[in-house]
C-alpha cells in the first residue's frame, strides 16, 4: 500500500495500552485518562489576561468592535467573545472579513469601526503582525485588545495582549493554544470564573481541532470537556448544524469535529462569505441559524465538488508533466479557487508524498498554500526564494505565499534546486506501529481500555497495532465501487474481521490463502444490534 515502512515501537507487550502510553511518554495515565478542569492555567499565568479584561469591562458602556480570522478557529475564537460579551449584556460590532481582504487586521477594517464609533478593538486569532494598522487604529482613538496565538515579530503597540508566546510575566507550562483556546481564557477572565465559561468549551474545542494543535496537556483538557460539552451544547446554531449534517450528537467525537464541523465552520470563508458561520454560532433567531446551517450545509457540498475537480485536475497534470520526479511539487492553475488550494496541497502531499505548493491566479499575480511533509519545513524551503516573492508566512507543516506572475519560473527552478538536497529519508513514508500483538489480544476490553485515550489527533493519534505472519481468508471487495476490501485474518486458531478502505486506490493486492503482516486501527461498530469489532486496515506487507 502507501507506506515504505513500518517502525514498531514494540512486540507482544502483555499490555497493550501501557505499551501504547509509554511510546508516547505519558507518565501518569492516570491524569492522562482523567484530564483535571482544574489545571487549566490561572489568570496571573497568562499574559495578558487580567490586563485584557480590565479594559474590555471598563469600556462596557462604549462601542466595542470584533475582528476575526475567516477560519474556524477565528470565527469560534469571535463567536466565543461574542456570547462571554453578551452574557454579561454588552453588545459587540462584530466584522469578519472575507479571504479577499487579505488574511488579518485591514486599513479598510480599522476604518470601518472607527466610522461606526468603536473606541475599543478586540483583534482574536489575528492581530499580532499587524502593527501598521493597530497603529492606525490608535492614532484614530481606539483602544485595541489583542487576543492571538501565531508567532510574535516585533511586539505590536496596543493596551493589551492576550498571547501564550508574550515572555513578559508568562508563567504559562504548555504554551501551544488555538486562537479560539486563548479567547476561550478570556472569556473565561470576563465572566469571573463563574463556571458559565464552561458552555463556551464546545466553541474552543472545534477551534482547538480545526487549528491542528497538539490535543495534548490543557489543550486535552479544552477538547475532552469541550466534548461532553458538545455533546449537550446550549448553542443553538451548533445545534442545527449538526442536525442538517445528520451528526449523531451523543456519539460525537474529534473525529466528527474535524471533518464534518470544522469544514463546514470553513466552508464559507472559502467560497462565500464567513459572516454566516459567524451568524450561525452567535444568533439565537431561528431565521438566523436555520438558514444559515442550510447554506453552510450546501456550501460544504459545493467546496466538496470544488476540490474534488481541482483535485482531479492537480493529479493528471502532476503525472503528465512528471513533477513527483522532483523533490517538491509546485502547480499553478489560472481557474482555480483560492479558497481551495490549500486543501489540494493537501491532497496531493497525501497522494505523491512530497512537499507540495499549489497556486491560483489572481491577474498578474499568483497566490497559493504550501503543504509539508513530515521533517521537511515548508516555511524555510519558501524563504530560500523568498526574494522572487511579494509575501509568504507559515509554519514547519503549512505556509501561504503570493508572487508576480513573472517571477514564477525563477522562483520554480530555485526551490527544485533547493529541495534536491532533503535527504531520500525524508521522503521514505514510514508507518508507526505501536505494538505488534497476538490475534487473541484483540477484544472488546482493549477496546474500552484504549477509549480512555480519546479524544484522538493530532500529538495523540489514534493507536495502530500490527499482526505478523497472518493469513487472508474469505476477501471480498464491497461497496458501491467495490473498492472496499474485506477479509478476515487467521493465525493460530484465531480470527478477527479486516476492512481495507479505498483498497483499490491505495493499490492494495493481495489473495485468500496469502500470509501477510497487517497494521490497524481498531473501530468497533454495530451489526444486527451486536457489537463487532473492526480491524480498519493501515498497510498491509507481503511475505
Ligand atoms: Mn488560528
Amino acid at each position: 500500500m502507501k507506506y515504505h515502512d513500518w517502525k514498531i515501537l514494540s512486540r507482544y507487550p502483555n499490555d497493550p495500552v501501557s505499551a501504547v502510553l509509554k511510546n508516547r511518554q505519558i507518565k501518569d495515565p492516570e491524569k492522562f485518562f482523567f484530564p483535571d478542569y482544574s489545571t487549566l492555567p490561572k489568570s496571573g499565568d497568562f499574559p495578558g489576561l487580567t490586563k485584557a479584561a480590565g479594559i474590555i469591562l471598563k469600556a462596557k458602556k462604549e462601542k466595542i468592535g470584533l475582528f476575526m480570522d475567516y477560519d474556524a478557529d477565528g470565527i469560534c475564537g469571535g463567536a466565543i467573545i461574542f456570547k462571554a460579551l453578551a452574557e454579561l449584556k454588552i453588545k459587540v460590532e462584530a466584522y469578519i472579513p472575507k479571504r479577499e481582504e487579505g488574511y488579518g487586521l485591514s486599513a479598510a477594517a480599522v476604518e470601518h469601526f472607527k466610522k461606526v464609533g468603536v473606541s475599543l478593538l478586540i483583534t482574536v486569532d489575528c492581530g499580532i503582525r499587524n502593527n501598521k494598522e493597530i497603529d492606525l487604529s490608535r492614532q484614530l482613538g481606539m483602544k485595541v485588545v489583542i487576543v492571538d496565538h501565531h508567532q510574535i515579530g516585533e511586539i505590536p503597540k496596543a493596551d493589551a495582549i492576550v498571547h501564550p508566546l508574550m515572555t513578559k510575566n508568562n508563567k504559562l507550562k504548555f504554551r501551544d493554544y488555538s486562537g479560539g483556546g486563548v479567547a476561550f481564557f478570556l472569556a473565561r477572565e470576563l465572566l469571573g470564573s463563574s463556571g458559565r465559561e464552561k458552555w463556551l468549551l464546545d466553541l474552543a474545542t472545534i477551534s482547538s481541532v480545526a487549528d491542528v494543535v497538539p490535543l495534548k496537556e490543557t489543550n486535552r483538557t479544552i477538547v475532552k470537556f469541550g466534548l461532553i460539552v458538545l455533546k449537550k451544547t446550549k448553542n443553538l446554531g451548533l445545534k442545527e448544524l449538526l442536525k442538517v449534517a445528520n451528526l449523531d450528537q451523543e456519539s460525537l467525537s474529534a473525529y466528527e469535529v474535524g471533518f464534518m464541523i470544522a469544514p463546514r465552520i470553513n466552508a464559507a470563508g472559502r467560497i462565500s462569505n464567513p459572516r454566516r458561520s459567524f451568524e450561525l454560532l452567535t444568533s439565537d433567531d431561528p431565521k438566523v441559524f436555520k438558514s444559515a446551517a442550510r447554506e453552510l450545509e450546501d456550501l460544504n457540498r459545493e467546496r466538496q465538488d470544488i476540490l474534488q475537480d481541482t483535485q482531479d485536475e492537480a493529479i493528471k497534470k502532476v503525472i503528465k508533466e512528471k513533477l513527483d520526479r522532483n523533490k517538491i511539487i509546485i502547480l499553478k492553475g489560472r481557474s482555480w479557487n483560492e479558497g481551495i488550494v490549500g486543501l489540494v496541497a493537501s491532497r496531493i502531499v497525501e497522494k505523491f508524498y512530497r512537499p507540495t505548493i499549489v497556486l491560483c491566479e489572481k491577474g498578474e499575480i499568483l497566490k497559493g498554500s504550501a503543504r509539508s511533509i513530515s521533517g521537511i519545513n515548508i516555511t524555510d524551503l519558501i524563504t530560500s526564494a523568498g526574494s522572487h516573492l511579494l509575501s509568504f508566512g507559515g509554519h514547519a507543516q503549512a505556509a501561504g505565499l503570493s508572487l508576480n506572475k513573472n517571477k514564477f519560473e525563477t522562483f520554480n527552478n530555485l526551490l527544485i534546486k533547493h529541495a534536491e538536497k532533503e535527504s531520500d529519508q525524508l521522503y521514505r513514508r514510514i508507518l508507526k506501529v505501536d505494538a505488534i500483538l497476538h490475534i487473541k489480544q484483540i477484544d472488546f476490553s482493549l477496546l474500552r481500555n484504549l477509549d480512555k485515550m480519546q479524544p484522538f489527533g493530532i500529538a495523540n493519534p489514534k493507536p495502530v497495532f500490527g499482526f505478523e505472519n497472518v493469513e487472508i481468508e474469505s476477501l471480498q471487495y464491497i461497496g458501491k465501487d467495490k473498492n472496499h476490501c474485506r477479509f478476515s485474518i487467521c493465525g493460530n486458531g484465531d480470527k478477527r474481521q479486516c476492512i481495507a478502505f479505498r483498497a483499490l486506490e491505495n493499490g492494495l493486492d493481495i489473495k485468500s490463502g496469502e500470509k501477510v503482516n497487517v497494521a490497524f486501527s481498531l473501530k468497533s461498530s454495530y451489526w444486527q444490534g451486536r457489537e463487532k469489532i473492526d480491524l480498519i486496515v493501515e498497510d498491509v506487507q507481503k511475505k
